[in-house]
């Protein structure tokens, strides 16, 4: 097996681009890729100040490393954020391990204890509501959050991992569930206003598989460990169903991201792009929400009463 472009030994074959290529063409070939997403959905301009959320898992961490490149071409500023969830021993194992890479890339970086924010651990908020999904109250905690910091220390844009298996299994779950709001959140940009600030996602076209490969070429050292309360998740399910649909057919995975935002780009545009969100701020933090009070006040409450 031959390098398409080098004709010497290929290492890696991608069946979804018919392409055969070599460690170095690979890495090449994955950084275009990325610019390309970049350069099409102009998610980052010129003077951008970017934070970028860290979790120490394989997507943010690669992210971290082609951002960390990039940063000078296009001449944006990049920081890092870690938000120390307080999952016991899996905490601790990220923590160690984003400071390294943050220090490798030499990326600035802050590291935010969800405790001192909040006033308690992801643990303890999901131990006092047992009738909800652990990763539903995280998600939502996380993404509160790193917007919330991201205002006040006067970013323009967050930048998340996310990869093209993590946006189809949530369009497939939106479908599923029939929530066409949130299958609208998934497009690579989604514009700021206000206090809500703009989030970019530079490897929404990219397959989990390559950045896997990406990460081991490169010597990334990421948390091969899966949070405690991931067990029992749906996505895993989701995740096998792609793979499955992937391997019959190779390119359906991007096929299916690219026609979905074929199909809903007015739906997406009028959404996003052209009609000024109105938003609300919550009566207790000022942060946006659909209500009164935003849903992360609502579970600290709870919490607190319990
Ligand atoms: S940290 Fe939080 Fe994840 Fe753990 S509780 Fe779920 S959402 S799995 S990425
Ligand atoms: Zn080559
Ligand atoms: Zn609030």
């Amino acid at each position: 097996m031959k390098c398409n472009i080098c004709g010497n030994i290929a290492s890696i074959k991608l069946d979804y681009a018919n392409l055969r290529l070599c460690n170095l063409h690979f890495v090449n070939y994955f950084k275009r890729r990325i610019k390309r997403t970049i350069e099409k959905y102009k998610l980052i301009n010129p003077g951008d100040k970017i934070l970028i959320a860290v979790s120490g898992g394989k997507d943010s961490l690669t992210l971290l490393n082609i951002l960390s490149e990039l940063r000078e071409d296009i001449n944006f500023y990049l920081e890092g954020i870690t938000i120390d969830l307080g999952i016991e021993e899996y905490s601790n194992k990220y923590i160690k391990i984003v400071k390294e890479n943050y220090e490798k890339f030499k990326v600035e970086y802050k590291i935010i204890s969800l405790k001192d924010e909040l006033g308690f651990t992801i643990s303890e908020i999901i131990k006092s509501m047992k009738r909800r999904r652990p990763c539903s109250i995280c998600g939502a905690i996380k993404r509160y959050m790193l917007n919330k910091l991201a205002y006040e220390w006067g970013f323009n844009k967050l930048a998340t991992g996310h990869n093209l298996d993590d946006l189809l299994y949530i369009l497939l779950r939106s479908y599923i569930r029939g929530d066409y709001k949130q299958a609208l959140k998934l497009y690579p940009l989604l514009p700021g206003n206000d206090r809500l600030v703009t989030r970019i996602r530079p490897l929404a076209e990219i397959p989990e598989s390559d950045i896997i490969l990406y990460s081991r070429i490169k010597g990334i050292n990421f948390l091969k460990e899966k949070c405690p309360y991931s067990k029992g998740s749906k996505g895993f399910t989701y995740r096998k169903l792609l793979d499955m649909l992937e391997q019959e057919s190779p390119s359906s995975k991007l096929s299916m991201l690219r026609s979905f935002y074929n199909i809903y780009k007015p739906a997406l545009e009028s959404y996003y792009l052209k009609r000024p969100i109105k938003l609300k701020y919550c009566k207790s933090c000022g942060m946006p929400t659909s209500n009164e009070i935003c849903s992360v006040c609502k579970i600290i409450a709870r919490v607190q009463r319990r």
